[in-house]
C-alpha cells in the first residue's frame, strides 16, 4: 500500500513512524522547549535518525479543553519550522491543523501531508486540501476538543467511526481528491471513553474494509494513563504495547513521541514476523 502527494510517495508495506513535533508553548509533553525553529530542527533530525519517516508539526493544542489558537499565531509557529525542515531535511513533513489558511500556507512552505483531526470539516478546508495536492489524514472525532470528553456516547463505536470516515472519504472524492492521497485514523481519545478506545483498538482491523492506509496515535494518551494509573511521563511501555497491538491489526503509520523506542519495538516485532508461515 502507498500514500501519495503530488511530489512524493510513501511505501507502507512496512509500518512507518510519524514523529510528533509539538510547537505549542502549553504542550505538556515538551513544555514548549522546541518552540524556536532551530530547536525544532534539532528535534526533527533526532527523530529521523531514530527511525521516523514523517515529522508531524502542530501549532494548535488539541488537548481536551484547549482554547482555539488565533490563525496568525498558528502560522507564526509552524511556517518557519516547515521552511527550515524543507531546506535542511529529506523527509515527509506533516502539518497538524484544521484551518484552511494554515493548510494552504503550510503546503506552500513544503508540507507533504495535511493531518486534520477535524477531517476537513472547517470552512474551505476541503477545497484547499483538494487543490494543495498534499496527502491527507482524515481522523474521527465525536464532538469538539473543548467538550468531547464530557459524555462520549456510541451504540457501536467501531461502526460509527467507520460510517463517519466513509462519509469523509466520499466528501473528499466529490472534491476531486484521489484515494491514493488519503489515510484514515480512528482518533483515539477524541470523544471516546476508556472502553470505546480499547474496543476501537481491538477492532482496528475492521477499518481495512475502507481500503485505505490506517494511521493511529495513542502515544502517552489518557487511555493508557487511566488503565495503569500512570502520569504522562510514565507511559512509554504502555504506548509501545498499544502501537504494536495496532500494527498486529494492520496499522500503517504510528504517530508517536518516543521514536527511538518505537523503532526498536517494531524491529523486534518484524524480525519475528518474517518467520510467520
Ligand atoms: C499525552 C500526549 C496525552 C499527547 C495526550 C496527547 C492525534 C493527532 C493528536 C491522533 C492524528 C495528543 C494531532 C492529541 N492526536 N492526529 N493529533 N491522530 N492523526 N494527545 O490520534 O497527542 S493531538
Amino acid at each position: 500500500m502507498l500514500l501519495s502527494s503530488t511530489s512524493k510517495s510513501l511505501d507502507l508495506s512496512r509500518p512507518q513512524i510519524m514523529g510528533i513535533l509539538n510547537l505549542t508553548p502549553d504542550s505538556f509533553s515538551d513544555g514548549g522547549r522546541f518552540s524556536a525553529p532551530i530547536a525544532a530542527l534539532a528535534h526533527a533530525k533526532q527523530m529521523l535518525a531514530d527511525g521516523a519517516t514523517i515529522i508531524d508539526i502542530g501549532g494548535e493544542s488539541t488537548r481536551p479543553g484547549a482554547d482555539a489558537v488565533a490563525e496568525q499565531q498558528e502560522l507564526d509557529r509552524v511556517i518557519p519550522v516547515i521552511e527550515l525542515l524543507r531546506e535542511e531535511l529529506e523527509c515527509w513533513v506533516s502539518i497538524d491543523t484544521s484551518k484552511a489558511v494554515v493548510m494552504k500556507e503550510a503546503v506552500s512552505a513544503g508540507a507533504d501531508l495535511i493531518n486534520d483531526i477535524r477531517a476537513l470539516r472547517e470552512p474551505n478546508a476541503l477545497q484547499v486540501a483538494a487543490d494543495s495536492g498534499a496527502a491527507i489524514c482524515l481522523m474521527h472525532m465525536q464532538g469538539l476538543p473543548r467538550t468531547m470528553q464530557q459524555a462520549p456516547d456510541y451504540a457501536d463505536v467501531t461502526a460509527e467511526v467507520m460510517t463517519f470516515l466513509a462519509d469523509r472519504v466520499q466528501a473528499c472524492r466529490a472534491a476531486g481528491i484521489s484515494p491514493e492521497r488519503l489515510c484514515l485514523d480512528p482518533g483515539y481519545g477524541f470523544g471516546k471513553g476508556l472502553a470505546h478506545n480499547y474496543e476501537l483498538l481491538a477492532k482496528l482491523g475492521n477499518l481495512h474494509q475502507l481500503g485505505l492506509p490506517l494511521l493511529v496515535g495513542m502515544s502517552r494518551k489518557s487511555m493508557l494513563g487511566q488503565l495503569l494509573g500512570r502520569d504522562v511521563d510514565q507511559r512509554l511501555a504502555a504506548s509501545l504495547a498499544a502501537h504494536l497491538f495496532a500494527v498486529h491489526q494492520g496499522a500503517h503509520i504510528l504517530r508517536v513521541h518516543d521514536v527511538k523506542e518505537m523503532a526498536d519495538a517494531l524491529r523486534v516485532w518484524q524480525h519475528a514476523a518474517q518467520y510467520l508461515s
